[in-house]
């Protein structure tokens, strides 16, 4: 009998040693597992959004994780010969050949990035594993769900072993049904993610903003019942103030599913029952106080079934623009707004809790904004939870920026997947005003096509806010212009150095322009996609980079340009040629707190171009909105330069500690007093 053990071992041994063997040597990969790989298993995608997560029932991961850096990306279970960090191969008797140990790796909070928690790491980009133990009891009868509010750039997530899923990605929420690899007691979850961006990813490789990596967002363990409701909107008519629209569905096609709707307030109370798509779709008539800045009324609003009742906070508004106007609530409004990064103040890395919010919208309301543009990319859903109690309205955004690769479909998929997701998750937010679907994308047809895509994606889910996409324009000829411009007015002024006046007047010689002439400068917006979208948004950097762009092309001084195009800035002219409002949706100067001089990067620099942006702006009757770049210093690869930024771009109006620089003043006053009083009572 030990002997036929014996012998079935050593057969068993020998069979490895070939197998393995032939793996080393095999000359076809995609063959069977190898030493050097497996063929990679299928990752599941994500289920639908969960809607209204903060009524259900939770069970958070937020806290203390480990983690372990992989920058082979050794660890997956499809790159490894051990199996891969999955496997967990725990240390019983001190023989086991392990090489890592989640036990006793470093320790990392999520909520959090771990290039901002680990200075080693802070130009890392790559994999990096994340590792939550957790006690769970599953529920008979119920659904588990894993529901992550953000996880950058790619997400794999393996539950005690098995395969979970993949979401590629970042910065939205995902949610997987995990109630088939729960255990009761002791959990693993390990969460491998991958800050790498490359060509075809969203955003792209290069961006003026920091690849925060990790997971930068709540991880909650969510149950519901098997049947349970799966989003529900309720927003007010446009057509009809004392109407609202609700449409609410459940995660199976059942129909029959009866549902109460309640607003307590406002003494309403019905039934409903799903259709034969697990939908419900009503006009409910209910007369709401509406939701303003200077009024941001918030009512209860309570959904349930018989397995479960969800809740939340949500305002009534409607939001539109008539010919080159905007209208909030049928009254005139223009956007008094700035730009911002997620980056919370004080402390490095991504913003992402209600209290991170609370403090940048506190601190940028002393701005006496009504209007913020949550750029790049989306924040976490606690921006226009906090956005809709201060009473500030919110335009967001996708991270379609600058050079995406416009002809890749999966590209095109990822993009889509992050607009309707941003959708579903913020479709009740009073804040929430305007959807933007890129920012300074490169003309092409193509790139018309991407993005005429995205503005489908949120007509299908969501026609009740404005589309725009922050545009780059004005044709080089328009800028040859501004050349002119600017020579004229070197040619005439005072101070201007005698060999730089030659030149100037040469250059006018040869466009055959009498010194004389007036000439202001008109910039047309015109955009193609400007007929896509309701707001016509545009980017411009007069004083700042639309400086750089002609010393040397004119052979002048930099200095000297940019005391002339402060002279001719307030006389500049921007309109579109769509009827439609225009909103600024940047504009700004680098400068570093403390930094006191006439040159530039000092806060006397970044006041004076305020001040003369400011008086371009407001005498352009089509500008309806302007949102300045940007209201915090923030962290960016792009900016080296050693004692002023530091890797932060210093475009900020208070620095990353919160020091307010002089400009804030200046913006704070326009418009308190100066910008159209009249139209800022709403
Ligand atoms: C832009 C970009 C923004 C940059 C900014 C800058 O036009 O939209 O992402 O950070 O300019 O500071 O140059």
């Amino acid at each position: 009998m030990i002997n036929l053990i014996q012998k079935n071992i050593f057969r068993a041994f020998i069979g490895f040693l070939i197998i393995f063997t032939l793996n080393l040597y095999s000359e076809d990969q995609s063959d069977a597992d190898s030493f050097f790989g497996r063929e990679a298993p299928i990752y599941p995608l994500p289920d639908n959004l969960i809607g209204w997560i903060d009524s259900r029932q939770i069970l958070t991961l937020n806290g203390e994780w480990s983690y372990i850096v992989d920058p082979m990306n050794n660890g997956l279970p499809e790159s490894s010969f051990f199996g891969g960090f999955p496997k967990n191969k725990i240390q019983k008797t001190g023989m086991e050949l392990i090489e890592y140990n989640f036990e006793t790796a470093s320790k990392i909070q999520i909520p959090g990035a771990w290039n901002a928690e680990d200075e080693k790491l802070f130009f890392y980009r790559g994999p990096v594993w994340l590792y939550k133990k957790f006690n769970y009891l599953p529920k008979q009868d119920a659904l588990t769900h894993l529901y992550i509010e953000g996880s950058n750039f790619t997400t794999k997530i393996f539950l005690n072993g098995s395969i979970v899923g993949e979401f590629e990605g970042g910065y939205v929420p995902f949610n997987f049904d995990i109630s088939k690899y729960l255990k009761e007691g002791e959990n693993i979850l390990l969460v491998q993610t991958d800050n790498t961006l490359n060509e075809s990813s969203v955003p792209t490789q290069k961006t003026d903003w920091w690849p925060w990596g990790g997971i930068v967002g709540d991880v909650y363990i969510v149950e519901t019942p098997k049947q349970f409701i799966q989003n529900a909107y309720i927003q007010l008519n446009p057509e009809n103030f004392s109407e609202v629209l609700f449409k609410l569905e459940i995660n199976k096609k059942s129909v029959g599913h009866k549902i109460k709707l309640e607003i307590p307030e406002l003494q309403f109370k019905a039934e409903y029952q799903t259709n034969s798509l697990g939908l419900v779709k009503e006009n409910i008539e209910i007369n709401p106080q509406l939701w303003s800045p200077s009024s941001p009324k918030l009512y209860e609003v309570i959904i349930s079934s018989n397995a479960e009742t969800i809740s939340d906070e949500i305002g009534f508004r409607s939001i539109k623009t008539q010919g080159q106007k905007i209208y909030l609530n049928d009254r005139e409004i223009k956007f008094k707004g700035i730009a911002m990064h997620s980056e919370p103040i004080g402390t490095p890395g991504p913003a992402f809790s209600k209290e991170h919010f609370q403090e940048l919208l506190s601190t940028a309301k002393d701005l006496n904004i009504n209007f913020i543009r949550a750029a790049h990319y989306p924040y976490t859903r606690h921006l226009a939870k906090v956005a809709d109690r201060f009473g500030l309205m919110l335009w967001e955004e996708v991270p379609v920026y600058w050079n995406i690769d416009w002809n890749n479909s999966d590209t095109l998929n990822i993009a889509k997947n992050q607009i309707a997701r941003l959708v579903q998750r913020d479709q009740n937010r009073a804040s929430v005003v305007v959807w933007s679907v890129a920012n300074e994308t490169p003309l092409s047809s193509p790139r018309m096509k991407f993005l005429d895509a995205l503005l489908s994606e949120i007509e299908a889910h969501d026609s009740s806010r404005l589309s725009t996409a922050a545009l780059l324009s004005g044709s080089e000829e328009q800028f040859r212009s501004l050349v002119l411009v600017l020579a004229l007015q070197g040619a005439k002024s005072q101070w201007v150095n005698p060999k730089e006046k030659a030149i100037f007047r040469l250059i006018l010689d040869q466009a055959n322009i009498p010194i004389n002439t007036e000439l202001a400068f008109s910039l047309s917006i015109d955009d193609p996609l400007g007929e896509s979208v309701d707001l016509i948004s545009y980017n411009e950097y007069f004083g700042w980079y639309y400086v750089t762009f002609f010393t040397e092309q004119m052979m002048i001084s930099e200095g000297t340009l940019r005391k002339l195009m402060f002279e001719i800035m307030p006389k500049i002219k921007i309109a579109s040629s769509f009827n439609k409002p225009i909103h600024i949706s940047e504009f700004g100067a680098g400068a570093k707190f403390g930094n006191h001089s006439n040159k530039i990067w000092s806060e006397e620099y970044q006041a004076k171009l305020y001040a003369r942006q400011l008086e371009m702006l407001s005498n352009n009757p089509q500008i309806q909105g302007i949102s300045p770049w940007v209201f915090k210093d923030f962290r960016a690869m792009l900016r080296p330069l050693p004692g002023i930024q530091d890797f932060y771009n210093r475009k900020g109006l208070i620095d990353e500690a919160g020091n307010k620089k002089m400009a804030f003043e200046v913006l704070a006053d326009f418009y308190k007093n100066k910008w159209n009083k009249e139209t800022t009572s709403n």
